[in-house]
């Protein structure tokens, strides 16, 4: 199972709106396949390892991990493909929760007389699955927050100085991150500010996520990065309805795509952002602040995992903060995590929590 899930975490960032799911096949002590959720979602995992298999899948166990389909989508459902090998026992950690699979796939392969069973590693493939199960269950991806600065969490100085903070082996850390996510996320003031491109490079891969700016007004530069790398990664940009419909129709004709979303009071919601991008099928987004965007994931609680690279170097009060003002009275509304790594990643510190 440990081998299925390592597999399924290939296809993070590319399977969206699909989980990214691993399946091994093991006969007689032996793995006879091995398949991954391509990418784009399809063809499923299950298929894969079986053509790998063959005729050694007659009597095999299968370690999927998530529930096998059940549903007759563009490819027939792989609890039937399972069952046509001639597989003898699947072992699963979870339920999908995609109405149209929860528990039909497991009863379809009890039902034929596959044995089933469930549980195994399920804290680890809920993690891995929680992006899909997010968006399936209350409509908005999972959202990794990440954030690289000084000891004293400031990330640019006074003046708007910020290259570089943290060293070369965290900013390749972090372009390996953006590869695992289904898109990038950043707020209109860093785009103004740093005029980042947001795209995958340094670690040898072609696939892009892609790039997501959250503007309220899209007042944006059109000479920037973004603007000039959007035929080589998808670029939207998440704005209120109040924008100039000049802005919307200048950033559409470069090739953006333009999300509506609603406001709360002078601000856009970020609750709103965040289920326009689970209707568009993202599953995974990792925000990389700034401190306003930072600070109103949250306040509204919508954080589920925070990544801090934290620099030896200290900048002081006047320095721009990571994470912008929060509005907090009291200690007992600060949203909390659980540590869950630490890590020296060249000559920084990489710092991982889980929302507690
Ligand atoms: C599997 N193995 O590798 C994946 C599964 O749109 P479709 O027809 O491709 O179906 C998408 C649904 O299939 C998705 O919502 C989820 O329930 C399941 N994904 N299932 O057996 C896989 N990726
Ligand atoms: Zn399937």
């Amino acid at each position: 199972m440990a081998l299925a899930l390592a597999l399924g975490r290939r296809g993070q960032g590319r399977t969206w709106p699909n989980p990214a799911v691993g399946c091994v096949i093991v006969r007689e002590g032996r793995i006879v396949g091995r398949g991954w959720t391509a990418p784009g979602g399809r063809p499923h995992a299950e298929p894969q390892a079986l053509a790998q298999a063959g005729a050694a899948a007659r009597g095999a166990t299968a370690y999927v991990s998530l529930e096998p389909c059940a549903h007759h989508g563009q490819t027939p459902p792989c609890s039937e493909t399972l069952i046509n090998a001639g597989i003898a026992r699947v072992v699963a950690p979870l339920q999908d929760s995609d109405p149209r699979v929860a528990g039909h796939g497991f009863a379809m392969l009890r039902a034929a007389g596959v044995s089933v069973t469930t549980g195994v590693m399920a804290d680890e493939a809920a993690h891995d699955h929680a992006g899909f199960f997010l968006r399936t269950e209350q409509g908005r991806p999972f959202v990794t927050l990440k954030l690289a600065s000084s000891l004293d969490g400031r990330i640019a100085t006074a003046t708007g100085e910020s290259q570089w903070i943290t060293g070369p082996e965290a900013r390749r850390a972090v372009h390996a991150m953006r590869a695992r996510h289904d898109a990038v996320m950043v707020g209109g003031g860093t785009a103004r500010a740093d005029d980042p491109s947001l795209t995958v490079r340094k670690i040898g891969t072609t696939h892009q996520p892609v790039r997501v700016v959250v503007s309220r007004r899209l007042d944006l530069p059109l000479m920037s990065r973004l603007a000039m790398t959007a035929p080589d990664a998808p670029l939207w940009l998440a704005h209120g309805t109040d924008a100039d419909p000049a802005l919307h129709e200048a950033w559409e004709g470069i090739g953006a795509k333009l999300i509506a979303c609603n406001l709360s009071g002078r601000q856009l919601d970020i609750g709103s952002v965040l289920h326009a991008l689970g209707a568009e099928g993202l599953t995974r987004v990792l925000c990389e602040g700034g401190g306003a965007l930072a600070a109103s994931l949250l306040a509204a609680d919508l954080v589920d995992e925070l990544v801090i690279f934290s620099a030896g170097m200290a900048i002081g009060a006047e320095g721009l903060p990571s994470i912008g003002a929060m509005g907090l009275a009291r200690l007992d509304e600060a949203p909390r995590f659980e540590r869950v790594e630490v890590r020296a990643v060249g000559a920084d510190i990489l710092h991982r929590w889980r929302r507690a």
